[in-house]
């Protein structure tokens, strides 16, 4: 936590001294015999005019160094809360209620038992047809050390698997669904009619179609039933690569695939699971955020590579609504593909800090490291920190874990 530097107060002393002082001049006494009444009117206004503007600056001063004082404390405070593995206490905001940092005693145990989603990007099926299957399922989720959230997500949990084919590969999606109401599977990577394809199945049924992997990058898939905010929000989300053609992009060492989403709890879920809450969804209030599901898990589990690898990060954000801002702290991504288009590699920026991913988007990002160390990954609107959305990425042998 920077703090920023107070600015000195003035001293109360200053605005009477000026004031009290007589003209300069005067105090020669017989060097200047000039002794005109109206040149003394003059400077006795002049000298009040400056008594009066060192009085307003220094007022100013004040007001700025009380400003920064107060704005310190309460990121002291901010920080403080975030950091407290006892923290537990609510917060009404006007009609709504937040449970963000909600957590049991034993938060710290929990994060170290929890097994982390997997994030590195499994590989792709060989041949012409990359068969999918996904299942719908109502599972109870924890999505924070001993938060517990009524989810209406996968098999797996949310987000769902991540998915890896080859451009110009036919998928093929089964969806199964083994929930308790209508849902759909709703894929940004195809081009193709959703009226036809991304229909409700209804439960207990399942339901198959095909596209073609025409464009690389990596892209959402998502239930597409409606209300279409309250299926997403609930863990219907997940993450689907499109490798390019080989040689399009620089080689890679390490690929991670991130999932970044928010969640919206009716209840803190640290007894009974919670709920979704429409009211704060409305409100873009989330309670927590996270990558791949669950807050800070590659805090206690870091991400790993190698001093001088390539590392690959392959992300999307699922919202519903929040927008990430993805950033390695310590390091300038070498390559970055905004909104995940690999179509015209040579468009790419580089070296370039922070690049945002859009609710419904993707981003790729190629960091290399040459210096061990901890680098952190987050979203760097800094509140989505708070709530969660940040991890870790290990670079070489070294000791322990950060907070940032
Ligand atoms: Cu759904």
């Amino acid at each position: 936590m920077s703090s920023a530097p107070p600015v000195a107060p003035p001293r109360p002393s200053s605005n009477g001294d000026v004031r009290a002082q007589p003209p300069a001049f005067e105090g020669a006494k017989g060097a200047i015999p000039y002794k005109d009444s109206d040149a003394h009117a003059l400077w006795a206004v002049v000298s009040l005019m400056l008594g009066i503007l060192v009085a307003v600056l220094g007022f100013f001063a004040l007001m700025m160094w009380v400003d920064a004082h107060n704005a310190k404390n309460a990121a002291d405070r901010v920080a403080a809360k975030a950091s407290s593995a006892t923290r537990g206490a609510t917060s009404d905001l006007g009609a709504l209620k937040s449970y963000a940092g909600a957590a049991p005693s034993n938060a710290d145990a929990l994060a170290a038992a929890h097994k982390p989603f997997p994030a590195a990007l499994p590989a792709a099926p060989a041949g012409p047809v990359a068969n999918i299957n996904l299942v719908l399922k109502d599972v109870t989720v924890q999505i924070a050390p001993g938060v517990k959230y009524a989810a209406w997500a996968w098999a797996g949990g949310a987000p769902g698997p991540v998915i890896h084919v080859r451009q110009g590969q036919l998928v093929k999606i089964t969806l199964t669904n083994e929930g308790a109401i209508p849902h759909s599977v709703d894929f940004h990577a195809a081009r193709i009619a959703p009226d036809k394809a991304f229909g409700d199945v209804m439960p207990g049924k399942s339901v198959s179609y095909t596209f073609r992997a025409s464009d690389p990058g990596v892209f959402m898939y998502h239930c597409g039933t409606k209300p279409v905010l309250i299926h997403i929000a609930n863990g219907m989300y997940g993450a689907i690569v499109v490798d390019p053609k080989p040689g399009v992009l620089p080689p890679t060492d390490k690929n991670y695939v991130l999932v970044a989403s928010e969640w919206y709890l009716s209840a803190d879920g640290l007894g009974a699971p919670a709920q979704f809450n429409l009211d704060k969804a409305h409100a873009r209030m989330p309670d927590w955020m996270t990558f791949n599901g669950y807050a800070g898990q590659y805090v206690k589990h870091p991400l790993t590579a190698k001093p001088g690898e390539l590392v690959r990060f392959w992300v999307v954000d699922a919202g519903p609504s929040i927008d990430t801002d993805f950033h390695v702290v310590g390091t300038i991504f070498d390559n970055a593909y905004p909104f995940a288009d690999l179509s015209n590699p040579r468009s790419a920026l580089h070296n370039v800090q922070t690049v945002t991913v859009p609710a419904g988007g993707g981003g790729v990002f190629d960091v290399k490291i040459g210096k061990p160390g901890i680098y952190p990954f987050v979203s760097h609107a800094f509140a989505a920190v708070d709530e969660g959305q940040v991890g870790l990425l290990k670079v070489g042998n070294v000791e322990g874990t950060m907070s940032h």
